[in-house]
Formats: C-alpha cells, sequence, structure tokens
C-alpha cells in the first residue's frame, strides 16, 4: 500500500488482474474508446442546424458545450440567456436545436457499477464500498504540464447550492481549475486516456477540474453525490443525472500534509504524483454511500494539485 497513511485498514488489499476482465467488458471499453468527444459534439450539431441560422447553431454549440460539461441546466440557461441577450423563446428554440436525452425511466446502477480495471488496479476492500487506486496513470510529464495548463486558469473553488449560483465558502479555500476536453486536443487526449480506463459513456464524463492548495488551504468533509430529496439535488442531477464514480489524480507529491481523508474508511490518502484514486459514490443499487465522505487536508508544507472528474447517471447527446 504504497503512497498511503492507513490509520486504521481493517479490510484487504486486493489486485486486480487482468484475467478478471470479461470479454463483455472489453468490448464495452473499444466501444467507448472509439469517440474523439470534440469530434462528435460538432458533428451533433452540424446535423441539427438544417433548420436554424448559422447564428442559432453557434449559440447551440456553446449551450451543448455547457451541458455535457456537467454544469446544471439552471446555471447554462441563464448563462446561455445572458451571454447572447436571448428572449425565453429564442432560448426555448436552442434549447430545442440541441435534442438532448430525456432522463432514462430506468438507471442500470449495477452495469455503472460492474466496472473490472485493468492489471495493475489496486483494489481497496470494504464491505459494499468500490475503491481503487492505481500507480503511475500520468508520467511526470503530464502531470507538470496538467500543473501549468491549470495555473492558467485559478478560480477560486465554490460550492454547491440549490440556485447554482457561484458561491464561496469557509469550507473549500482551494483553487479550481477547469479543463474541458473540447478546447485542446491535449486534454482530450488525456481526458479521452480517464474515460477508456474507466470504461464509462464519455456523455456521461463532466469536464476535468484541477484543484490547487496553498499551504493551509482544504475542503472540508463531503460527499460528490448530491443528496437525493433535497432542492439541491434537483438543481444539479435534472441533467445527466446523481454523480456515480469519481476518478482523482495526484499531479504532485505533497512534502507535508495534503492528505485525502476518508473518515468512515479510516484511510488517509498520502498524495503521490501520477496516482489515481478512484471509487464509487453510491452502492450498486445506486443509493449513495455515505462511507465515500472524505475531505482535503491542508498542505502543511509545499503546494498540493489534484485532478477530478466525475461521473454522471445517464448522459444528454
Ligand atoms: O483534494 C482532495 O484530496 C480531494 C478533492 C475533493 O474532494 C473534491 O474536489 O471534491
Amino acid at each position: 500500500m504504497v503512497g498511503f497513511t492507513v490509520i486504521v485498514c481493517p479490510f484487504m488489499v486486493q489486485k486486480a488482474g487482468a484475467d478478471t476482465v470479461s470479454s463483455k467488458e472489453s468490448k464495452t471499453k473499444n466501444k467507448y474508446q472509439r469517440f474523439h468527444l470534440p469530434q462528435v459534439l460538432s458533428t451533433t450539431i452540424f446535423y441539427l442546424n438544417h433548420n436554424s441560422n448559422m447564428d442559432q447553431t453557434e449559440i447551440a454549440y456553446e449551450l451543448m458545450k455547457a451541458a455535457v460539461s456537467g454544469v446544471s441546466k439552471v446555471q447554462t440557461l441563464s448563462y446561455i440567456k445572458n451571454t447572447f441577450n436571448l428572449t425565453e423563446e429564442q432560448l426555448t428554440q436552442i434549447l430545442n436545436l440541441c435534442n438532448f436525452k430525456f432522463k432514462p425511466k430506468q438507471i442500470n446502477y449495477k452495469e455503472i457499477a460492474s466496472r473490472e480495471f485493468q492489471i495493475g488496479a489496486t483494489q481497496h476492500v470494504y464491505p459494499f464500498t468500490q475503491f481503487y487506486t492505481f500507480n503511475d496513470f500520468l508520467t511526470p510529464k503530464d502531470c507538470q504540464t496538467l500543473i501549468e495548463e491549470s495555473n492558467k486558469k485559478l478560480r477560486p473553488s465554490t460550492v454547491s447550492n440549490v440556485k447554482d449560483e457561484v458561491i464561496l465558502s469557509r469550507a473549500r479555500t482551494s483553487k479550481t481549475a477547469d479543463l474541458p476536453y473540447f478546447t485542446s486536443t491535449y486534454l482530450n487526449e488525456i481526458d479521452n486516456k480517464i474515460t477508456g480506463f474507466m470504461g464509462l459513456d464519455p456523455f456521461t464524463g463532466e469536464i476535468m477540474q484541477t484543484q490547487k492548495y496553498e499551504p493551509g488551504q482544504f475542503y472540508k468533509a463531503h460527499t460528490d453525490y448530491f443528496y437525493p430529496l433535497t432542492r439541491e439535488y434537483k438543481t444539479y442531477t435534472e441533467w445527466m443525472g446523481q454523480r456515480t464514480w469519481t476518478f482523482m489524480l495526484y499531479l504532485n507529491d505533497v512534502e507535508e500534509g495534503g492528505e485525502t481523508y476518508f473518515k468512515h474508511l479510516k484511510l488517509k490518502v498520502k498524495p503521490k504524483q501520477g496516482m489515481a484514486v478512484f471509487w464509487n459514490n453510491l452502492y450498486r443499487n445506486g443509493i449513495p454511500n455515505l462511507k465515500t465522505l472524505h475531505e482535503a487536508c491542508p498542505p502543511v508544507s509545499g503546494e498540493k494539485y489534484v485532478i477530478t472528474k466525475w461521473f454522471r447517471s445517464w448522459p444528454l447527446i
């Protein structure tokens, strides 16, 4: 268990071997790996635009990019309406152009949970909780490139709220950078690598984000899933549904501190450059798993950069 400070870990650690990858699973992975996401996005909009003028098409493309990034419906629509100064009617027309899928009647959470990862993935066994690590997922060079990319775009980190407004919180003092795959070939390659590794539908993935912590900065205990039966849940899950898997990647070693602490698993993960940590936020039946509650401890000395990519339960396109 290199790279971990385990306070008390009562459960076994298990390596996932190549022979555990079923042929059905491999086919699913290959099917998804064929996608080139920016291309799919522009092709989709191209075929939808035959009834619209160029301006509408461009606005619809902007809307679609925000939506597939994982931005909530309420924030996306208000951003598009205000930026392009649209009436309600124009907004509706443009939204219709995107031809988004509706929420499926049933979501197959068992299928989402049924991941078999490539050789080298280590499963940390806890009852009913899927938690894994993978060393050297990215090279030090890629980590450095992503740090440099992120440094150009940092903004204060925000927290979720009912209206999905930009809200800062004393519980989260880090900085965030958005890394959308449709803005560069390089980011698309990295994003594809993550999505291919997870074997999930690429359009269930939110865009990658970097979180940067300076000494003393933190993100207090939180869950990545949205709490069902709350107004906030409705806001964030109307498009793309509940968060399912979290894929997290440490971009640098941290001199001291900066661990990710899963209090209910009694597990403290020490950042290690290139190492991925990924877990299912839900039980296999789709019910949120409180044991995935975690916090980002403040670095004591040295900075910390981590990439997060969240997956959802259904795709819009
Ligand atoms: O930085 C970490 O260790 C955890 C990050 C995190 O929990 C988040 O961004 O949701």
